[in-house]
C-alpha cells in the first residue's frame, strides 16, 4: 500500500456461494481487515468491502443440485459469508451480493457505456470453455489439448453468439501501466508473471453468455434478451458498484482502490481484465492488486471429497479469533503457499504469543505490584535506557513500509523485537538485585521502559489482534485510537504514567492439538498405536522392501506445456516399454541435460495424473533451500537393477 492520498478503499474478492466460508477466505477476509483497521488508526478515511458473487453457471447448477432456486441459494450462503464475518468482527463497511440491484444496475451502465465507445462488438465464439472455472480457454492454452489449465479438469467447445470485449486494443497500455507502476501487482514476482502473459498476446473476451440464465442481463437499449453478462465481468464490477458507480456515485470518491486484496487463483482477472475494463470506463485503476498464495493442508489441497478442508470458525473456536488470525498471517510470507497444521499454531500460541508478549507483560505486571504499588511513572525512562529505547523505535519505523509493501509477516517478525528488548532488559538489568541496591528510581524507569514497549506494541499489534491488544490496553490503562497512534508511534512520545491493572493471563500454554484432525489421517486404534509407539517410527526390512526401488534411464525430456514445475520423462526400467514419468523438477533440470542419465525411480507407485498426463512412477530426489538434486547411481547401472 502507498500513502499519497486521506483515502483507502480497501476490498476482499467476492465469494462464490457455491461453498461455505473456509480458510482461505477467511485469510483473504482478515488480511483485509488488518489492512483496513491498520489504515483506519493511521487516519486515513477507510473504506472496506466485502461481499458475495452470485451469478453463473456455477451457481446456478449448485442451486439445482439441491433443489433450489439460484436465489434462494444464493440468499443462503451469501448469509453464512456475512455470518461468518460478523462473527469473527470484521470491520467490513459494506457487504455487496451481485444479485442487489444497484449493483445490477451499475454493471449494465458500465455495459453500455463499453459499448457505446466501440470497445464491445457482437460475434460468434467457439472456443473450450471449462465449467468448474468458468472461463473460456483459447487452444493454444489448453493442455493437451482439451484440458483446463487451470484445474485440469475436461473442456467442453462451446459455439454461440456472443459479444466481445476489445481486451487486444489495450494490451500495450496495459504493458505500460505494469512498467510504470512497480508496485501495482504485489509481490513483484506476480507483476512479471503477468508482464508475460500479456506480451505473449492478448485476445478479445467473450464478455456475454447465452447458455444459461442465472446472470445479469444486457442494458435493454441492446435489446437482445438471451444474453447474460459473463460473470467475471460482473464480479469484477463490484468494487465500482459498491461505490455508487452507475447509481447513486455517493462513495465513488473512495476510488481508485488502494489495494485489491486477491488470492493467486484470481490474478489474470484482477491484474489483466479488470483494469482493461477500468481504462474502457475512463477511470483511475487501483493502486496494489495484492496477491496472497494458498492454504494447502498436509501439503494437499483442500477439498470436500478429501474432507480435509478447515472451517475457520472451528479453528477460532478452539484457538482463539486473535490467535488464528496471528498465525495466519505471521506463518507464511505473504505471496507463497502455506500448510495448515495444528502443531505449528500451537507453537506460535506457546512460543511467540506466551512466552514472548504474554510472559513480558505478566512479569510487569508482577514487578509492578511488588516495586512500584502498581503505577508506574516513566520519566525517567529516557536517562536510564536510551539506548533500548532508540532501538525500539527504529523497529518501529520499520513497520509501516513493511506493511506498505505487503511484507505482513515481516511486520510481525519486526514488531517482535521490542518483545525481545524488553525481555532482554530484565534478565540484563535484573529489577530484583537493582531493588536491593536501592535503585528504586532506575527500577521504575525499567519497567517504565518495559510498559512503553508492551504499549507500542499493543497499538502496532491491534490491527492483527485486536481484542486482545485491547485487554493489554486496558492492563495498563490507555487507549488504542487514532490519537494515540499519532502520538506515541509516529511522534514517538512516551506514555508516562500507566495504572497497573491484573489481568488473566492472556496466553494458556496449550498442550495438545484441541481439533481432531481429518479422517485419513485419524489416529490409529489403541492396539495398533501402541506397536507403533513401541517401534518408534522405525519400519521392518519387510515394509522397506515393499517400495519398488529401480535403476532408470532417461529416454526422452520436455516440458509440459502450461505447468511451471513439470517435466514429462520415458524412462527405461529395463522392461517392456518405458514408463512415463511426470516429474516436477523442471526449475532444477533442462530436459536435454536429463537425456540418457540415470535416476532412481519409485517404481510401484500408483499410477497419477497430473495435468492430464498419466505418471507411472516417481523419480528420488533431495531438495533443500540451495533447490533440487536428484538422486542417481554412482555409475551407470543396468537399467532396472534393484535399489536396495
Ligand atoms: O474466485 N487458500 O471466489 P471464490 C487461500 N468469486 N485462499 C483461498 C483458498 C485457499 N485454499 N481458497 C480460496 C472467486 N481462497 C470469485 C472472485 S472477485 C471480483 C470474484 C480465497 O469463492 C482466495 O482469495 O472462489 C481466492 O481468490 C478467493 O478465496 C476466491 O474465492
Amino acid at each position: 500500500m502507498s500513502k499519497e492520498c486521506k483515502k483507502a478503499y480497501i476490498t476482499t474478492p467476492i465469494y462464490y456461494v457455491n461453498d461455505i466460508p473456509h480458510i482461505g477466505h477467511a485469510y483473504t477476509t482478515i488480511i483485509a481487515d488488518m489492512l483496513a483497521i491498520y489504515s483506519r488508526l493511521s487516519g486515513l478515511d477507510t473504506f472496506f468491502l466485502t461481499g458475495t458473487d452470485e451469478h453463473g453457471q456455477k451457481i446456478e447448477q449448485a442451486a439445482k443440485k439441491r433443489g433450489k432456486t439460484p436465489k434462494e441459494y444464493a440468499d443462503e450462503i451469501s448469509a453464512k459469508f456475512k455470518e461468518l464475518w460478523d462473527e469473527f468482527k470484521i470491520t467490513y463497511d459494506k457487504f455487496i451480493r451481485t444479485t442487489d440491484e444497484y449493483h445490477i444496475k451499475g454493471v449494465q451502465k458500465a455495459f453500455e457505456k463499453m459499448y457505446q465507445k466501440g470497445d464491445i462488438y457482437k460475434g460468434v465464439y467457439k472456443g473450450h470453455y471449462c465449467i468448474g472455472c468458468e472461463t473460456f480457454f483459447t487452444q493454444t492454452q489448453l493442455v493437451d489439448g482439451e484440458l483446463c489449465p487451470d484445474c485440469g479438469r475436461e473442456t467442453t467447445i462451446v459455439e454461440e453468439e456472443s459479444y466481445f470485449f476489445r481486451l487486444s486494443k489495450y494490451q500495450d497500455k496495459l504493458l505500460k501501466w505494469y512498467k510504470e507502476n512497480e508496485k501495482c501487482i504485489l509481490p513483484k514476482t506476480r507483476r512479471n508473471e503477468v508482464i508475460r502473459f500479456v506480451e505473449e498476446g492478448l485476445e478479445d473476451l467473450s464478455i456475454t453468455r447465452t447458455s444459461f440464465d442465472w446472470g445479469i442481463k444486457l442494458p435493454e437499449s441492446l435489446n437482445d434478451p438471451k444474453h447474460v453478462i459473463y460473470v467475471w465481468l460482473d464480479a469484477l464490477m463490484n468494487y465500482l458498484t459498491a461505490l455508487g458507480y452507475g447509481t447513486t456515485e455517493d462513495k465513488l470518491d473512495y476510488w481508485p482502490a488502494r489495494v485489491h486484496l486477491i488470492g493467486k487463483d484470481i490474478l489474470r482477472f484482477h491484474a489483466i481484465y479488470w483494469p482493461a475494463f477500468l481504462m474502457s470506463l475512463d477511470m483511475p485503476l487501483p493502486k496494489h492488486i495484492a496477491t496472497h498464495g494458498w492454504w494447502t493442508r498436509n501439503g494437499e489441497k483442500m477439498s470436500k471429497s478429501k474432507g480435509n478442508v478447515i472451517n475457520p470458525k472451528e479453528v477460532a473456536d478452539a484457538y482463539g479469533l486473535d490467535n488464528f488470525r496471528y498465525f495466519l498471517i505471521r506463518e507464511v510470507p505473504f505471496g507463497g503457499d502455506g500448510d495448515f497444521s495444528q502443531r505449528a499454531l500451537i507453537d506460535r500460541i506457546n512460543n511467540d504469543l506466551g512466552n514472548d508478549l504474554g510472559n513480558l507483560l505478566n512479569r510487569l505486571i508482577g514487578m509492578s505490584s511488588k516495586y512500584t504499588n502498581q503505577e508506574i511513572d516513566s520519566s525517567n525512562v529516557e536517562e536510564f535506557y536510551k539506548d533500548e529505547l532508540e532501538k525500539v523505535n527504529e523497529h518501529i519505523d520499520n513497520l509501516e513500509p513493511l506493511l506498505f509493501d505487503m511484507q505482513l509477516h515481516r511486520y510481525l517478525e519486526e514488531l517482535w523485537k521490542p518483545l525481545a528488548i524488553a525481555n532482554k532488559a530484565i534478565d540484563k538489568y535484573q529489577p530484583w538485585n537493582l531493588m536491593k541496591e536501592g535503585k528504586t528510581k532506575e527500577v521504575e524507569a525499567l519497567l517504565g521502559l518495559i510498559a512503553n514497549i508492551l504499549a507500542k506494541v499493543a497499538i502496532m499489534l491491534h490491527p492483527v489482534m485486536p481484542t486482545t491488544t485491547k485487554k493489554i490496553s486496558e492492563a495498563l490503562n490507555f487507549e488504542i485510537n487514532k490519537d494515540s497512534f499519532k502520538k506515541y508511534i509516529k511522534e514517538k512520545e512516551l506514555l508516562n504514567k500507566f495504572t497497573i491493572k491484573k489481568i488473566p493471563p492472556l496466553f494458556p500454554k496449550i498442550e495438545e492439538k484441541l481439533m481432531p484432525e481429518p479422517q485419513q489421517e485419524q489416529k490409529p486404534k489403541k492396539e495398533q498405536k501402541k506397536k507403533e509407539e513401541k517401534s518408534e517410527g522405525l519400519i521392518t526390512i519387510d515394509e522397506f522392501f515393499k517400495v519398488d526401488l529401480r535403476v532408470g534411464k532417461v529416454l526422452e525430456a520436455q516440458e509440459v506445456k502450461k505447468s511451471k514445475k513439470l517435466l514429462l520423462l520415458k524412462v527405461d526400467l529395463g522392461e517392456e516399454r518405458p514408463r512415463q514419468i511426470v516429474a516436477g523438477i523442471k526449475e532444477w533440470y533442462k530436459p536435454e541435460d536429463l537425456i540418457n542419465s540415470y535416476v532412481c525411480v519409485v517404481a510401484n507407485l500408483k499410477p497419477a495424473k497430473l495435468m492430464g498426463l498419466v505418471s507411472e512412477g516417481m523419480l528420488l530426489a533431495a531438495k533443500d533451500e540451495d533447490g533440487l538434486s536428484l538422486i542417481r547411481p554412482e555409475k551407470p547401472k543396468k537399467e532396472g537393477t534393484r535399489i536396495s
